[in-house]
């Protein structure tokens, strides 16, 4: 079982589409074993996206991540990071596949609502920074029915 981490963006948040987005991860089968909706520091971005650091869109991306509160979220299941990415859809929405998440309600990439770990070290590294052991790790009644 593997686990990964997400962010609903601020305008995820703002849109009112928390709910919307969730419930997609929810009916995939992806358990949540950790979530937060929080403010997130300048500090806490700048660490999340260090890899971006230097780039042109650095400090639009940490303008627009820290713009407003965020839904934090550790999903669990099987393949769990490439099928987050996949339920999220390609970075740029205009070229995310319709039935994403991206391609059904996003249009441009500083604005495009989910971030989802792109690898195994990515993932532990982002659970480890925004969540430390404040996790969850529960049996789920329907579990038997989406796992094998
Ligand atoms: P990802 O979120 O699909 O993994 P990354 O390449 O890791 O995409 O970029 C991180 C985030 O930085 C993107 O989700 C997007 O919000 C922002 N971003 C990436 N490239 C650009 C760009 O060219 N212009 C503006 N924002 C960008
Ligand atoms: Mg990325």
């Amino acid at each position: 079982m593997e686990r990964t981490f997400v962010i609903l963006k601020p305008d995820a948040v703002q849109r009112g589409l928390v709910g919307e987005i969730v419930a997609r991860f929810e009916r995939r089968g992806l358990k949540i074993v950790g979530m937060k909706f929080m403010a997130v520091s300048e500090e806490l971005a700048r660490r999340h996206y260090a890899v971006h650091q230097g780039k042109p869109f650095f400090s639009g991306l940490i303008q627009y991540i820290t713009s407003g509160p965020v839904v934090a979220m550790v999903l669990e299941g099987t393949d769990a990071i490439q099928v987050v990415r996949r339920t999220i859809g390609a970075t740029r929405p205009a070229e995310a596949e319709p039935g994403t998440i991206r391609g059904d309600l996003g249009l441009e990439i500083g604005r495009n609502l989910v971030h989802g770990s792109d690898g195994p070290e990515t993932a532990a590294f982002e659970i480890d920074l925004w969540f430390g052991d404040d996790l969850v790790a529960w049996s789920r009644a329907t579990d038997p029915w989406i796992f094998e």
